[in-house]
């Protein structure tokens, strides 16, 4: 978020900064205030009490933008990709959004992205958010928040969310399961190839960028993987990966990266995928509230009677821990 940037009057700062009320935020975010879209995101980003007014209130405003993921190993280049990419979709008119869900900070809550991410090119344009957040110390990690802060996003007016993630296995599966495009950056000589296999890459890519092409070696890292693309089974029909090159540090490929993404994104709708990842992405998501909810049902539960109780038993040999979580649904239920 370009908080830094923009002004607005102190006063209207202090009280958007702190506030909680839930309309007003809503609808400066609608009329493009970035502290409230920074505000709000702070709110879904600490599981505060006011998500669910918030994501009530963000409905009417959901599934109108393209959520685009990257993913790929430390530093391949994946900022630098969202940068240009931010400045090509900017040259189309769109307004666009990046998550940068950076694993190493315990907890950004709203942090000025510092120069690490590349991203500064765009700080002070008032059509891009920023934010950078954290996947630490949330439960559900990157699927918790995630999909509330990209709500937010939408309902600020952008056509376009970026989401970057480090690859580091569960992290690829789940920005695939939450975008509606997923790029996997690699570069060459560092066995990202094999690794993509191993991670089980291959089946959440939709595009492969090859980055740092610049460098020896982007021949073979490109025939590797359109040799794995060869091979994987597809049915008629199925989308079969995109492999783009691009040096992103030059900004060269970037619009072979635009138009792989156009291509599946018209892909997407063409086949009916879009709705229904869409929906599976939806399915997901309450079902993670649903888990949340019950487990902190269970965790008051510790504090009654039965699960100490039948802890006890369980650890007793009197009833086996089947039968004592069936006991435990039952009273949850009742
Ligand atoms: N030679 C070369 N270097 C590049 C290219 N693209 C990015 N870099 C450099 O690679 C380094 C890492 O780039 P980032 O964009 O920060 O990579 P990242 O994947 O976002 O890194 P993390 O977020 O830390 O995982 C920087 O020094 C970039 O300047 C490229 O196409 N060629
Ligand atoms: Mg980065």
């Amino acid at each position: 978020m370009s908080e830094s940037n923009t002004r607005v009057p102190a006063a209207a700062t202090g009280s958007v900064r702190r506030s909680r009320d839930v309309p007003m935020l809503v609808e400066r975010a609608r009329d493009g205030d970035p502290r409230a879209v920074a505000r709000l995101i702070t709110l879904v980003e600490s599981g505060d009490e006011t998500v669910p007014a918030i994501a009530a209130a963000l409905a009417p405003y959901t599934g109108r933008a393209q959520v685009v993921g990257l993913t790929g190993s430390p530093g391949v280049g994946k900022s630098t990709t969202t940068n240009e990419l931010v400045r090509a979709l900017r040259a189309h008119g769109h307004r666009v959004g990046v998550l940068a869900i950076d694993p190493s900070s315990p907890f950004t809550g709203g942090a000025i992205l510092g120069d690490r991410v590349r991203m500064q090119d765009h700080a002070t344009d008032p059509g891009v958010y920023i934010r950078s957040m954290s996947s630490r110390g949330h439960l559900g990690g990157l699927s918790a928040a995630t999909p509330q802060a990209v709500r937010v996003l939408e309902g600020a007016g952008c056509d376009v969310v970026l989401v970057e993630t480090v690859g580091v296995g569960q992290a690829e599966v789940e920005v695939a399961s939450l975008a509606d495009t997923t790029l996997v950056l690699l570069a060459p000589g560092m066995g990202d190839a094999i690794q993509a296999v191993k991670a089980g890459i291959l089946e959440i890519a939709d595009v492969f960028v090859v980055n740092k092409a610049d460098r020896d070696g982007a021949d073979a890292t490109v025939r590797d993987i359109q040799g794995m693309i060869a091979l994987g089974e597809r049915g008629p029909g199925q989308w079969r990966p995109q492999v783009v090159r691009a040096v992103a540090a030059r900004g060269e490929g970037i619009d072979d990266v635009a138009v792989a993404i156009d291509k599946h994104r018209a892909w997407l709708v063409e086949h009916d995928e879009l709705r229904r990842r869409r929906e599976a992405r939806a399915a997901a998501e309450v079902e993670a509230i649903a888990l949340g909810v019950l487990r902190a049902r269970i965790g008051s539960l510790r504090d009654g009677t039965q699960l100490p109780a039948l802890a006890a038993e369980v650890a007793a040999g009197a009833t086996d821990p089947y039968a004592a979580a069936e006991a435990l649904l039952a009273q949850l239920a009742g």
